[in-house]
């Protein structure tokens, strides 16, 4: 198989031909040997739910052995598949809030309220008093409520409380308000269980409960919490692909989601002891870098480099040059442990919830973080002399991360009147037309990052700005569209002096797949800057993922429809089509309810065309559409932008 119809990145087109050399076998080579896939699974109409089946739908047995039909099959199994990723970013933010309090109470010495400017605002949303308190005490508040947001017995999310008024009656009168994420998620497998809800709608409806209960619960507070203990994210610079290891280093890659263990690892690194050792084994340094979205945490927070996304995980070990990969949990490929046995790299993994067979397990402390991190990056040094022939592709790109609502907020307004007015002022003014979200996963079915860079690309032209996040942001991060100088030459003329204005790229960087909550925030807060509705379906604002992959990519695309909004997916990775009446309620009815609803378009031109579309009709409905006379920007409106 030609390695550019593999991807569009030509670090890993490099890598494929060199593994395809070797006979090493990667994501690509394994989806080729599973040949055609099975039709019933891609159409999600088989269910294997209990010991009568597995049934599958069919012509001539359109019924399991219970009954069921194609639409209660393919409701229950998209049921099921949102609450897993529901349960996987919730199970990461629950962690977070355990170390978080830990930090607070001295039990995890190495963990620290680092933003005490978010830790007291966040004490204010939840009720938490602060006068007279220390921020160790308050911490501790605001990290018990955290907590028992994900089990607690009576109640709804309390971050839901964020979105504007209208949406939260929206969800209170359709009851999908969300309570505890552990309820909502044990609610979902029993309904799904077999005999129990038989009405497709009732199934989807709670699909969207237990999304929102992510959204805007358990992976909202992974974000929050984590920039309290790690520092809210401001733009800043680093690189991106494999070119960003180096030769004559120590190479470390931090791998998997949570930033509890890649944060130690980036501290250890840096310790004059190890550096001391480093040299010792003839080893000019130690280069941590991440793949997928542990980098996308490291990056935005220290401009630590990143390696690559999901596809180039195994990419990345083929170079030769990887010391050791420590792997935490979600999105590690069990390939990994294959490919590391054709090399010197040491495969660690440091969560007990996940290992791997004939992989060494380090269990990580928490109550002695940087002391395992420090035994970590020792045992990177000590396998540096076992190095063979080492391979690093030349290329990177430079890329500018660090865009959370906080920063987003600062570089629009100033420190002194830090406010999105001028982002509302532009989408108004028609300088920029509208918003879209570009996230998730790269899939081996798709050429690497072709559909995100392309949808990204076709949308900056026409003026809409795009806010990346996970797999996602990385593919642009290393065809350059992250990086200002590169970007802003596609973005069309509106988006440009916007960007020119405020200093920033038309694509901007806001994190991993948890920080999508950043990107509810940001929409909550274009609502109440005014002028553009009163609700976030008002928005002329969609979202979209068409390389996805995970479970929690399906999460996050019910909670964005069930925020109100557009989200589009490719064909290939919705398994919803067996059902007729789903996909009806999917891709129109749950507007009416909701306000958002699900598109499939699996190609990168036409989806750009179809949020565009949306994007126009959102304008239209707003009034913002009407013929003005386009004003190019003086001196007076420049100044007005300048940050302070
Ligand atoms: O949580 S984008 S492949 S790495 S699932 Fe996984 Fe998809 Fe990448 Fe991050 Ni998100
Ligand atoms: Fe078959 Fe019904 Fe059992 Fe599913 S729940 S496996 S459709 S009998």
């Amino acid at each position: 198989m030609d390695p550019k119809k593999r991807s569009i990145d030509k670090a890993a087109q490099e890598m494929i031909a060199l593994m395809a050399e070797k006979g090493q076998q990667n994501a690509w080579d394994r989806l080729d040997a599973q040949g055609a896939q099975c039709g019933f699974g891609k159409q999600g109409i088989c269910c294997r739910i209990c010991a009568m089946g597995p049934c599958r739908v069919t012509k001539k047995a359109p019924l399991g052995v219970c009954g069921a039909d194609e639409d209660t099959i393919v409701a229950r199994n998209f049921l099921r598949a949102v609450a897993a990723g529901v349960s996987a970013h919730s199970d990461h933010g629950r962690t977070v809030a355990e170390v978080f309090i830990a930090g607070a109470k001295g039990e995890a010495k190495d963990y620290k309220m680092k933003d005490t400017t978010k830790l007291f605002k966040l004490a204010e949303e939840l009720g938490v008093k602060t006068k007279d308190r220390s921020v160790n005490e308050i911490g501790i508040d605001v990290g018990e409520i955290a907590l028992a947001e994900f089990g607690k017995p009576v109640g709804t999310q309390l971050m839901a409380r964020r979105a504007p008024a209208p949406r939260q009656e929206i969800w209170k009168k359709l009851g999908v308000t969300p309570r505890a994420v552990d309820r909502e998620v044990t609610e979902s497998l029993h309904r799904s269980t077999m005999g129990v809800d038989q009405n497709y709608k009732n199934i989807l409806t709670h699909a969207s409960r237990v999304a929102l209960a992510d959204g805007w619960g358990g992976a909202m507070l992974a974000t929050e919490l984590q920039d309290v203990l790690f520092g809210t994210p401001y733009p800043g610079t680093g690189e991106v692909n494999m070119g960003v290891l180096k030769k004559d280093e120590v190479n470390i890659i931090v791998h998997g989601h949570e930033p509890i263990l890649s944060e130690m690892i980036a501290v250890a690194s840096q310790d004059e002891e190890l550096l001391a050792k480093a040299k010792k084994v003839g080893a000019n340094g130690i280069t941590v870098a991440g793949t997928c979205c542990t980098a996308n945490e490291l990056l935005m927070r220290h401009g630590i480099p990143i390696a690559g996304n999901f596809l180039n995980q195994e990419l990345v070990i083929a170079t030769g040059a990887i010391e050791l990969m420590a792997v935490d949990v979600q999105c590690v490929m069990q390939g990994l442990a294959q490919v590391a046995k054709c090399y010197h790299t040491k495969l660690v993994t440091t969560t007990d919830k996940a290992q791997m067979p004939d992989v060494e397990h380090v269990s990580m402390d928490e109550h002695n973080a940087l002391e395992s991190a420090k035994g970590l990056v020792t045992m990177a040094i000590d396998n540096f002399k076992n190095r063979g022939d080492v391979y690093i592709p030349k290329e990177k790109n430079a890329a500018v991360g660090g865009f959370s609502f906080e920063s987003i907020n600062y570089m629009l307004g100033g420190r002194f009147r830090a406010s999105f007015r001028p982002l509302n002022d532009n989408i108004i003014n028609g300088r920029i037309r509208g918003i879209a979200g570009i996230v998730g996963c790269t899939n081996p079915k798709m050429p690497q990052d072709y559909t995100h860079t392309t949808l990204v690309r076709e949308l900056i032209k026409r003026d809409v700005l795009v806010l990346t996040t996970g797999c996602a942001t990385i593919a642009c991060g290393k065809q350059g569209l992250t990086n200002p100088k590169i970007a802003v030459e596609l973005a069309g003329p509106g988006l440009r002096e916007v960007c020119e204005a405020i200093g920033i790229a038309p694509v901007l960087t806001c994190g991993s797949c948890v920080d999508n909550t950043r990107l509810l925030v940001s929409c909550s807060e274009l609502v109440r800057e005014g002028g553009l509705g009163d609700d976030i379906s008002e928005l002329p604002a969609a979202g979209a993922c068409l390389e996805s992959v995970s479970e929690k990519a399906l999460a996050i695309g019910q909670y964005f429809v069930a925020s109100g909004m557009l989200v589009v997916f490719a064909k290939e990775t919705m398994p919803i089509l067996g059902s007729k009446n789903v996909c009806d309620y999917l891709f129109k009815g749950i507007e009416k309810d909701l306000g958002g609803h699900w598109a499939i378009e699996s190609d990168p031109v036409k989806a750009a065309e179809m949020i565009i579309q949306h994007i126009e009709s959102k304008r239209d409905a707003l009034g913002i559409n009407k013929e003005k006379e386009r004003k190019l920007y003086d001196m007076a409106d420049r100044r007005a932008l300048t940050i302070e």
